[in-house]
């Protein structure tokens, strides 16, 4: 119980640091903005609010632009779809849909380099 709220107490400590460091987001031109937003909605990230890992990953979505349906894995129905599709409550978990097939991703590294993979573009050089 005391770690319990230890633990939720740092995680927002966390969430109130980061809000103060600037995120450098990746500009799109509105269709191609467009386009990524068509293709995020097949996409959900079952997360809890104070959890590092999340605010990472979330972090990384907002750098690439990206506009993520989030989903409380603290809280049912969400916590018993995670389980019921995971196989184990952990967070972040990134569900994809992909045609017929639904994907469920663990680990917060592999999370942030599927997304940079799929819709990171190449920065212009600043001297470009
Ligand atoms: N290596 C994992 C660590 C994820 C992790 O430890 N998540 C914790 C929350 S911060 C968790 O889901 N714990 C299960 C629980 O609290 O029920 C990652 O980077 O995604």
């Amino acid at each position: 119980m005391l770690l319990k709220l230890l633990r939720n107490g740092l995680g927002y400590l966390i969430i109130f640091i980061s809000f103060f460091i600037p995120i450098n987001r990746l500009a799109r031109s509105t269709e191609n903005q467009q386009c990524v937003d068509d293709m995020t909605r097949s996409l959900s990230l079952y997360q809890f609010n104070a959890c590092p890992f999340c605010l990472k990953t979330r972090r990384a979505f907002k750098r690439l632009g990206l506009s993520i349906e989030t989903r409380n894995a603290m809280k049912n129905p969400s916590r018993a779809d995670l389980l019921a599709g995971g196989g184990v409550i952990k967070v972040p978990c990134l569900r994809i849909e992909d045609n017929d097939e639904t994907i469920w991703m663990y680990e917060s590294s592999d999370i942030i380099q599927y997304m940079q993979q799929r819709f990171g573009e190449v920065r212009q050089a600043a001297s470009d």
